[in-house]
């Protein structure tokens, strides 16, 4: 029988590790199931990078207790944390592959186990302050303007990323799109094309609900990235800035006109974004 069902809402993941302190602290979402009629205890751990030792790749800190799942019910944001030493990382981008083992224990003092199953995800490490980065567009707010961005409020210097100022959404109960400027390029074959941006909520209750992107203009949007509420927002990661980055899957060899909007939920709170850059590495 199985004892429970584990499910995670996506398997790549990217990070941008530019401004990162040497030592960077990453999330897999993920919810837990308990099928049984028995109170289990779950842990969840990084089992092996790369198929090797977790520690020999940089890792740290990757195992968590998540604690008491009754029986028949689900957990729906639990997660594991982990630490990557990025001084391991010699080139960018760099894919490590991680399998993560969520154990379900019979009692509190996580002796007896009852099951376990193993996830695989790959965490892929790019960089847009690294000299192999050719950047096409940011937008950093510091001329105190949104910078053609359309759905924000205003700019804001008393909170910010790279200072002086970010750009603001602080309507009260709205959701909307916070929309860019089109950046147009001719993209190359075979290169990877990359979003990331800087934000913070000020809520658990505030949520990204959606990216996306355009390569016409605005006239149509690809979705880049959905966020389940159940799995999203982790309500450790609240008044912090959050790095969000993904790969972009551009049309190869043609010329774009790239948009990209952000379908943000405002939740009597505010949200914070700051140097959003789009680059290829
Ligand atoms: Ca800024």
């Amino acid at each position: 029988m199985t004892y429970f069902v584990v499910v995670t809402n996506k398997t790549e993941y990217y990070v941008d590790l530019a401004d990162s302190p040497s030592t960077t602290t990453n999330y897999v979402p993920m919810s837990i199931y308990n099928n049984t009629n028995l109170d289990l205890y779950f842990k969840v751990k990084l089992k092996s990078v790369n198929g090797g030792n977790p520690d020999d790749a940089g890792y740290s800190n990757y195992e968590r207790t998540i604690g008491l799942i009754s029986p028949g019910n689900k957990n729906l944001k639990s997660y594991l944390q982990f630490d990557k030493d990025i001084s391991t990382i010699t080139s960018y981008p760099t894919t490590d592959s991680l399998t993560i083992t969520v154990e379900a224990y019979s009692d509190d003092t996580y002796t007896t186990l009852v099951d376990s199953q193993d996830i695989t995800v790959n965490y892929t490490y790019v960089n847009h302050k690294d000299s192999s980065a050719v950047i096409l567009e940011k937008w950093d707010f510091d001329d105190g303007t949104t910078q053609g961005w359309s759905g924000f409020d205003g700019v804001d210097s008393g909170t910010y990323f790279s200072s002086p100022y970010s750009a603001k959404f602080n309507e009260t109960y709205t959701k909307r799109y916070l929309t860019s400027p089109t950046v147009s390029f001719t993209t190359t074959t075979g290169e990877r094309y990359w979003l990331s941006f800087k934000f913070r909520l000020s809520s658990a209750s505030a949520d990204i609900n959606k990216v996306e992107y355009s390569t016409d203009g605005g006239s149509t949007y690809n979705l880049l990235d959905s966020f389940d509420k159940t799995s999203g927002s982790l309500d450790e990661l609240v008044n912090k800035w959050i790095c969000y980055c993904a790969k972009l899957p551009l049309p190869e060899g043609v010329t774009v006109d790239l948009k990209i909007r952000i379908n943000a939920k405002n939740d009597n709170t505010a949200h914070w974004y700051d140097d959003i850059v789009i680059f290829k590495q």
